[in-house]
């Protein structure tokens, strides 16, 4: 079986690596250990190699939804996983309840359709936070707004220009699952061979638009008070899926935290109007919070900058800071355990009899 719709770099370390495409699949759904790998329309049960668990230093080096991977059939149905190629881009968020932890979302994903419906879940600063999340994970971000039949069309054109003016250069797409508008806009967006993933709240249509895409109800759909158990997701666990022009999809469960890790600059990215107009700031070091000279609280005096903005600004950098010194004790933490067993262990040899 041919496997050669591969993307250009996983190709690329493919034939550096000598790795025969015929050994080259995709991870498609995990649940816990066991995963499912897709090789070119055959679907097989895979497990990792017990070198993958004992090198793994955290969550992150474990295989994840969209990630390639080497493997080996075992027979029919089932395969090892040997090998997790590097990613070329990452989704990933604060572990929940685990701290200085990160979570991976998807792998090698290239758009994210960060999706809102009209109501009480639009969120303009929720948004901003996606967009940090896209944006330390290169992956170019596409909002959607959806349900767009429960609100009178210039409504729903006031929430995307509000969008518009406090995120500038957003797409962003209009569309309701209802009466279908607007979704052969999204559909326009799909290129064969990329990995689209959706992205947003429980029950604002990710999975039901999905539903759309593949032209049949393969996921399940549920409105919150359907659902037997009050606020239980209907989708519980990410999945990938192939589309008839070749686009893949991945579904995600709605994520009630979506806490930000500490890359680099992706706030400044996120934020690049703030970012430009710190370079006019009096200190170089300027924080934005109370310095003489800011010209970032300067612009959201003169109404230039939204304060909305600035606050969420403000919030996710304090966010991002708390994260990184956490994962900075946690190390140094894992360090003094390593010294601490390695002094014992000197010290039972020497104490050892001769
Ligand atoms: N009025 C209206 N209802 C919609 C639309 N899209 C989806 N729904 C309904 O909203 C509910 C939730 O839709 P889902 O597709 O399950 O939402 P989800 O985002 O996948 O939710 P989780 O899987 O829990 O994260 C269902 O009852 C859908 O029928 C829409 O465009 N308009
Ligand atoms: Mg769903
Ligand atoms: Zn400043």
């Amino acid at each position: 079986m041919n496997n050669n719709n591969l993307p250009v770099d996983i190709a690329k370390f493919a034939s550096e690596n000598n790795i025969p495409h015929s050994e080259i699949a995709r991870v498609v759904t995990v649940h816990k250990e066991r995963y499912v790998i897709q090789f070119g329309n055959s679907f097989l049960k895979a497990e990792i190699t017990g070198n993958i668990r004992y090198t793994a230093q955290s969550s992150a080096d474990f295989p994840t939804v969209g990630d390639w991977i080497r493997f080996t059939p075992m027979d029919e149905e089932n395969a090892i996983i040997l090998e997790v190629f590097p990613r070329f881009s990452v989704l990933e968020r604060q572990a929940v309840g685990k701290h200085g932890e990160v979570q991976l979302i998807a792998a090698n994903v290239d758009v994210a359709f960060i999706v809102q419906a009209v109501g009480h879940d639009f969120n303009p600063n929720r948004l901003e936070r996606y967009l940090a999340v896209c944006n330390a994970g290169n992956i170019k971000p596409i909002m959607v707004l959806s349900k767009t039949d429960l609100l009178p069309e210039d409504e729903c054109k006031d929430l995307i220009n509000e969008v518009k003016k406090r995120i500038k250069n957003i797409k962003a797409i209009a569309l309701s699952n209802e009466t279908e508008q607007g979704l052969d806009v999204l559909k326009a967006e799909l290129e064969s061979h990329k990995t689209y993933c959706f992205l947003g709240s429980s029950g604002v249509g990710k999975s039901t638009i999905i539903n759309h895409l593949l032209n049949k109800n393969v996921l399940e759909t549920k409105s919150i008070s359907e659902s037997t158990n009050k606020g239980r997701h209907t989708t519980s666990h990410r999945e990938l899926f192939l589309l008839d022009n070749n686009s893949i999809v991945i579904d995600t469960p709605g994520m009630r935290e979506l806490g930000i890790t500490d890359s680099t600059n992706a706030i400044d990215v996120t934020f690049d109007d703030i970012a430009e107009l710190a370079n006019a700031c009096k200190f170089n070091d300027c924080t934005h919070n109370n310095e003489d000279g800011c010209a970032v609280i300067a612009a959201v005096e003169s109404g230039e900058l939204s304060s909305e903005a600035y606050e969420n600004y403000l919030k996710l950098k304090r966010e991002q800071e708390h994260f990184s010194s956490t994962v900075y004790e946690k190390r140094q933490r894992d360090k003094e355990f390593g010294k601490m067993i390695k002094s014992v262990l000197k010290e039972k040899k020497r104490s050892k009899p001769r």
